[in-house]
């Protein structure tokens, strides 16, 4: 304990969520080699392992949780690419559900963004992220990882960016938002048609409210109703919905929203 002084700048310099440090691994980040080390209900992940991390045998990292929702990497690679590619103005990109960097790292590689924020809430699968990211060659100075809870984080950002560490507060006139977020398991497979309001733990409405003001991507089960997607287009404007297939089949959809401009009152 240092000396008491009257509170001073350094003190306001304790912004509430600020860019993390490099988390160690942790006994539940995982690196299994071989399917009888596999939970049995992650066993099938397992099997396609490198078409989730093609450089999987190099070291990547995974919670157990992880492996439900990280998305397979061609399609990552194709949704970096396809993120709103022709705006050149917007350069950076928010990646609300890190996971294990699959999407963020994705971005990263593709030439397209000039920076990355991205945020975890679970130590364990942040460790994992950062990891993985330097296994595919990714430095922290073209993705900043945030450990936090990223509805709190967009809070901030739009309402009192004052309480954020500077490196947390990009342009917002420069930014989208890629979000992918957990679908409540695979029990999505069984509708056919996804109630996206019924989606656990957060639905449509609490994801679109969150992300409004940016041009925000949401990656969705294929089967998602798009008629509850298209109810959320603002005036004049469309949301491109694209289905994203490996191997003949659609993996995932993504509907790309655009956001409300800074001259809209947002509501
Ligand atoms: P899946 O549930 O393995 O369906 O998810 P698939 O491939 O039809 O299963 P199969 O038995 O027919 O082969 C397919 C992909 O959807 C996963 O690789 C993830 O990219 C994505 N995905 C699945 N879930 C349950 C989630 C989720 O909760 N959140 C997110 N963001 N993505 C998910």
């Amino acid at each position: 304990m240092g000396s008491m002084g009257a509170p001073g700048a350094s003190e306001s310099a304790d912004f509430s969520m600020k860019p993390a440090e490099t988390l160690p691994l942790t006994d539940e980040c995982h690196h299994y080699e071989g399917k009888n080390e596999v939970p049995w209900d992650i066993q099938k992940y397992f099997s396609q392992r490198y078409s989730i991390f093609s450089l999987y045998d190099e070291g990547v990292y995974m919670t157990d949780d992880a492996w439900f929702g990280v998305t397979p990497e061609p399609v990552a690679i194709h949704v970096a690419t396809d993120m709103y590619g022709t705006e050149q103005q917007k350069h950076i990109l928010i990646d609300v559900f890190g996971g294990a960097g699959g999407n963020s790292i994705a971005f990263a590689n593709s030439g397209r963004w000039s920076r990355i924020i991205s945020i975890e809430r679970d130590a364990s699968t942040l460790a994992c992220a950062q990891h993985n990211a330097e296994i595919y060659g990714v430095g922290p100075d073209i993705i900043t990882w945030v450990h936090g809870d990223s509805f709190e984080y967009m809070d901030k950002l739009v309402n009192h960016p004052e309480e954020l560490h500077p490196d947390l507060r990009p342009d917002l006139d420069a930014t989208v938002l890629f979000a992918s977020p957990p679908w409540g398991g695979p029990g999505y497979r069984t509708d056919e048609v996804f109630d996206l309001y019924n989606m656990q733990p957060y639905n449509l409405d609490d994801l679109h409210k969150a992300y409004r003001r940016l041009d925000h991507a949401l990656f969705l089960p294929r089967t998602s109703d798009i008629r509850q997607i298209a109810k959320l287009a603002p005036a004049d404007r469309q949301i491109e919905v694209v289905q994203y297939c490996m191997e003949g089949a659609s993996k995932a959809l993504v509907a790309y929203m655009p956001g409300t401009s800074s001259t809209d009152s947002g509501k």
